[in-house]
């Protein structure tokens, strides 16, 4: 099958700008284009996920696969399936145009009837990726090992309360931080998939918190020891699959590190979804990460406004994504990280080319909002706004009261002696988003694209 499946595209998927009549083509993202003094592409490292895409046959709790993915159909030999699929993905990844892929070992690796079967698939399945790598010149953002779907994990993995699946869990995050090694991928991410409780009745909170850190310690210590120079990335979500997941959110994720002697060894991998399904704004997430040194990368995608699960929607809105952009812009961009697609088609988007539809809307809507981003950063407007309303900190008073020369005491003796008379100024809220609409508004008139 491989170059054949979609062939209705023959690719690279070419820039189009605002007035082409091409579904096919880009409309903003342009990879060349220097954008602060870097290349789009540079800016956004953009990938491509495995699982939704290509390992998803569109099933929902109601319903079997809806989608056109002839390599998931039972009765095929495993291994030949997994090729073909390989084959898919890079004839995607290759059309589409985009410099990164990610995966879970399970989504290229049949499980076959043993760990050393499973070991043995996926080290086969490595070779033809590295293949294919060298082929296309698209390379790993990151691998993660899937600890969630196999039945063993239905009580989680490192918080299990058998020791068994542990060991076993431990033994899949070893090998597939290695594949992830010599696939040259920049970071890998653990997803507490279902490191968390369902009901407290059964749970010990205090002893799944210890075997959690015990987890992540033994990463650090194998990262270490195999010297694997890219980044480890917590992915916080705070429910789904179980009631309650303990890596909630960004702040909560940092002081579990914090508590538990890992503060330094991982950064956050940050999903627009997961922090919509934590009651904060994506905007929040990644604020707080960069603001406390955690920021790692990102799973682009949005949730439903009305329904409160993980839909994991192809991202759509510049609105959403500009003021996330202008935080990554202005603080220097990711490093190792990138915006990985983790979103997924809706059942009904059963054409061949939907999947090219719904990464290229997603690429050109960050491609936009990094236009935004980088214009609000140049502009200085609300940098120079939040700066003046925090002048007084660097006032006589404000540096003495934070370099620990003020006491309570000596403050009270200040205030009493009416030294201090605080004036009240305005937060300037509309006024402040009546400005990044403007900018919002100002590029779209003014950037072809
Ligand atoms: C699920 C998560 C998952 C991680 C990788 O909600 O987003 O896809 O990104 O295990
Ligand atoms: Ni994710
Ligand atoms: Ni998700």
């Amino acid at each position: 099958m491989g170059d054949a499946f979609f062939s209705e595209v023959p690719g690279p998927i070419p820039f189009g700008g605002l007035d082409s009549d091409d579904p096919l083509a880009f409309k903003v993202y342009q990879p060349d284009r220097m954008v602060l003094g870097r290349r789009m592409e540079e800016h956004l490292r953009i990938g491509v996920c495995l699982w939704h895409s290509f390992a998803w046959p569109g099933t929902d709790m109601f319903g079997t696969g809806t989608l056109d993915r002839p390599w998931l159909a039972p009765g095929l030999d495993p291994m030949d399936a997994a090729r073909q699929k390989m084959a898919v993905a890079f004839e995607f990844l290759e059309k589409l145009g985009v410099p990164y892929y990610c995966f879970h070992d399970a989504d290229v690796a049949p499980q076959g009837d043993s760990f050393t079967e499973f070991r043995a698939n996926l080290d086969a399945l490595t070779d033809d990726a590295l293949g294919y790598q060298e082929r296309t010149g698209v390379t790993l953002l990151w691998g993660t090992a899937n600890l969630f779907t196999h039945p063993r994990y239905q009580a989680g993995a490192s918080t299990n309360p058998d020791p068994e699946v542990f060991a076993f869990a431990a033994a899949q995050v070893k090998h597939m931080l290695e594949v992830t090694q010599r696939l040259g991928g920049q970071n890998y991410v653990l997803w507490g998939g279902r490191e968390g409780y369902d009901t407290l009745l059964n749970t010990d909170l205090r002893r799944e918190g210890a075997q959690l850190a015990r987890f992540l310690h033994m990463v650090v210590e194998h990262k270490h020891r195999i010297g694997f120079t890219g980044a480890l990335l917590i992915e916080p979500k705070p429910m789904e699959p179980t009631k309650h997941q303990y890596d909630y959110d960004t702040q909560s994720v940092h002081a579990f590190l914090v508590r538990n002697g890992l503060e330094g060894e991982f950064q956050a991998n940050i999903e627009a979804n997961h922090a919509t399904l934590a009651g904060h704004s994506f905007h929040h997430e990644v604020a707080y990460a960069l603001a406390n040194g955690l920021f790692g990368s990102i799973d682009a995608n949005r949730g439903d406004p009305q329904n409160g699960w993980d839909t994991d929607q192809f991202p759509n809105s510049v609105e959403d994504l500009a003021l996330p952009l202008y935080e990554i812009v202005r603080s220097g961009g990711f490093t190792t990280g990138g915006f990985n697609f983790d979103a997924k088609l809706r059942r009904q988007s059963i054409d061949r080319t939907d999947l090219f539809h719904a990464h290229i809307g997603g690429i050109d809507t960050l491609a936009r909002a990094l236009l935004v981003a980088a214009d609000m950063v140049e502009k200085g407007t609300l940098s120079r706004e939040v700066e003046a309303r925090y002048a007084g900190w660097s006032s006589p008073l404000g540096t003495a009261i934070l370099d620990g020369t003020e006491t309570l005491a000596s403050l009270e003796a200040k205030v009493a002696a009416g030294e201090i008379d605080p004036v009240r100024a305005s937060g300037g809220q509309e006024r402040l988003e009546n400005l990044v609409n403007q900018r919002i508004w100002a590029v779209d008139r003014s950037s072809g694209g």
